[in-house]
């Protein structure tokens, strides 16, 4: 496949969506075809699982079965959405994708030999070529998540935001570990700074990753801890 396959992790409100948006417009301006999409979602069968797993409709069957659906929807996601994007050769930035199942259902209890299991299953092969773990302190994430709530029609939390701060904190720290683990393929991002900063940090990642797809000469990326 000719695309390129990139995930944003991290905790809630910790920036990925915002980040995303932003480097589509980059890429987007260097001439990239782009395709942004979400898990659990991304494709219609998907989006439908993400209804149930979001309200909490799921949750009564315990997280063996979440992990389950949210393995199902992952599936469904790379056949129709995903795998012909790349096949395409395009860019696809990816709301979360298996590490958030490694991270939200192991902090819950499942074991990660049964999750790696399911992740087999579900991503048929298909592996990010990068990730950026956008790092966020729990309490400032979901004081930008209430924040947001205060001016949105979303309804209030949803099942996975509406939790004690100690859960937070325990996902973070997994996904710290996760990205120290397969350090080969993530970047740790600090996203409690502002959004231009977490901005420029992303784009770098991305530069430095992928430098055979950019027009920037090594003196250029040398000296990139200025606003592109
Ligand atoms: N889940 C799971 O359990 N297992 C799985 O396998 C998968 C998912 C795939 C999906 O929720 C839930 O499913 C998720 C894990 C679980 N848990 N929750 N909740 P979702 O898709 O609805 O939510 P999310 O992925 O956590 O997204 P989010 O809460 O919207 O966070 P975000 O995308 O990282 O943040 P944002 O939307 O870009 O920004 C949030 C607010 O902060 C917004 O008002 C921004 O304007 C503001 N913001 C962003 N960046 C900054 C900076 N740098 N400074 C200040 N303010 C900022």
């Amino acid at each position: 496949m000719s695309g390129h396959f990139i995930t944003f992790e991290g905790g809630e409100g910790a920036g990925k969506s915002t980040q995303i948006a932003r480097l589509k417009a980059f890429l987007e301006s260097s001439g990239k075809s782009v395709v942004v999409t979400r898990e659990p979602g991304g494709s219609p069968g998907a989006e439908k699982i993400r209804s149930l797993l979001l309200s909490g409709g799921a949750k009564e069957h315990g997280p063996r079965a979440e992990a389950m659906l949210f393995a199902a929807a992952r599936a469904d996601h790379v056949d129709a959405t995903i795998k012909p994007a790349l096949e395409r050769g395009d860019w696809v930035l990816c709301d979360r994708y298996s590490d958030s199942t490694r991270v939200y259902q192991g902090e819950a209890g499942v074991e990660q030999d049964y999750l790696k299991l399911l992740e087999l299953a579900a991503v048929a092969g298909l592996r990010p070529d990068m990730t950026l773990l956008i790092d966020v302190p729990p309490k400032i994430g979901l004081s930008r998540v209430a924040k947001r709530s205060e001016t949105d029609d979303s309804g209030g939390p949803d099942r996975f935001e509406d939790e004690a701060v100690a859960v937070h904190e325990r996902r973070r720290k997994m996904f710290l570990q996760l990205a120290l683990d397969e350090a080969y393929r993530f970047t740790i991002v600090d996203g409690s700074r502002d959004e231009d900063f977490v901005e420029r940090e992303v784009r770098q990642a991305v530069l430095n990753t992928f430098p055979e797809e950019f027009d920037i000469d090594a003196a250029d990326m040398a000296t990139a801890d200025r606003p592109f």
